[in-house]
């Protein structure tokens, strides 16, 4: 009997006190056994026994239910600090982003080509001397190059300073006709109030059979494009000058602060200029190894894009990391 006890007391958790109770009070536990003997006992003997079995019974069910009573709210308080809120920390005041505006103008820029059926492509931020320079028209020693301060690692690569590098390896690696803007990263050692180290660009490339594009499907396809980015707006084309391009534009759109009267954006001029475009030169097509070919390229910034956009008016809060930027884009 004192075993008995000693079972339920020695129970350390609610399973194993659920084995002592099928034990002890199951069908074929202890008790129901000690009952079963009843049969076999000499009706003189049958009271006493039956006495100190319920007893016995009495005993064990109050010992049980107590240890049952104990276990139970020893689980309980381990559920209970396992689940512990510490209602003292720091909770979030929810704070949510947004995608960035730069983001968000690059995705609409692309979505235009897109559907024109260009592929977007993408390249290394990485490159070298040829893909950023010499493929373009860029020999060394060429005064252009002074028109774009490099970031050089020691071994002679460079952070590309435009797309054109992509552009240059999706020529070298397929065949014309080509279709494509490349949209990314681009640095350049220039950090002022209009300049950061790291902006974005897209640039375009059509390339066809020689004689299938001219620069009237260029001006067709950028006064379409400018008129989905910008809406109902003027766009001039004006003469201009890269080593990639021959004939080559800077194109304006008619200020979209003022409508063309002038005003502090526009430097009173009217205009705001967009996009640097052209006839790709023929020392490209040579240096990547086509021949029969002509094509169109051009080139954006996004950053100004997104800023004329969202009329944000200074460049910087564009890198700042600053939430209260994305909570206004949300
Ligand atoms: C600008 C001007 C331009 C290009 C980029 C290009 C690329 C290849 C061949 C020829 Cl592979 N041209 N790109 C052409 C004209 C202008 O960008 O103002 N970008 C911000």
């Amino acid at each position: 009997m004192e075993n008995l006890d000693e079972k339920i007391l020695q129970a350390k958790t609610l399973e194993e006190l659920e084995k002592v109770r099928v034990e002890l009070f199951g069908k074929k536990g202890f008790l129901s056994l000690e009952f079963a003997k009843m049969k076999t006992i000499p009706a003189s003997e049958k009271k006493a026994f039956a006495e100190g079995l319920n007893n016995t019974k009495e005993r064990l069910q109050t010992l049980f239910d107590t240890r049952y009573e104990l276990l139970k709210k020893e689980e309980i308080e381990l559920i209970l600090q396992s689940e512990a809120i510490d209602v003292s920390l720091y909770e979030s005041r929810g704070e949510k982003g947004a995608l960035h505006p730069v983001m968000d103008t690059m995705d609409k820029i692309i979505d235009y080509f897109v559907a024109l059926n260009f592929s977007v492509e993408s390249g290394p931020m990485v490159e070298d001397d040829f893909h950023n320079f010499e493929a373009l028209n860029l020999p060394k020693h060429h005064p252009a190059r002074d028109m774009q301060d490099t970031f050089y690692f020691k071994d002679g690569g460079l952070l590309r300073t435009h797309t054109s590098p992509v552009q240059i390896r999706t020529m070298m690696q397929t065949k014309p006709p080509i279709r494509m803007i490349a949209p990314g990263s681009v640095f350049r050692r220039d950090y002022d109030l209009t300049h950061t180290p790291m902006f974005h660009q897209v640039e375009g490339l059509v390339v066809e059979e020689k004689g299938k594009v001219s620069f009237a499907n260029l001006k067709a396809i950028l006064v379409d494009f400018l008129h989905y980015m910008f809406g109902d707006v003027e766009v001039r084309f004006r003469p201009s000058f890269f080593p990639f391009t021959e004939p080559s534009a800077e194109v304006d759109i008619s200020c979209i602060f003022c409508g063309g009267d002038g005003c502090r954006v526009c430097s009173h001029t009217g205009w705001l200029e967009v996009l640097g475009c052209g006839i790709v030169d023929p020392n490209v097509f040579k240096a990547v190894g086509y021949e029969n070919v002509s094509g169109y390229a051009f080139g954006l910034g996004v950053e100004r894009f997104a800023m004329l956009i969202h009329r944000i008016p200074d460049l910087r809060t564009l890198f700042e990391g600053d939430i209260r930027l994305l909570e206004q884009f949300r």
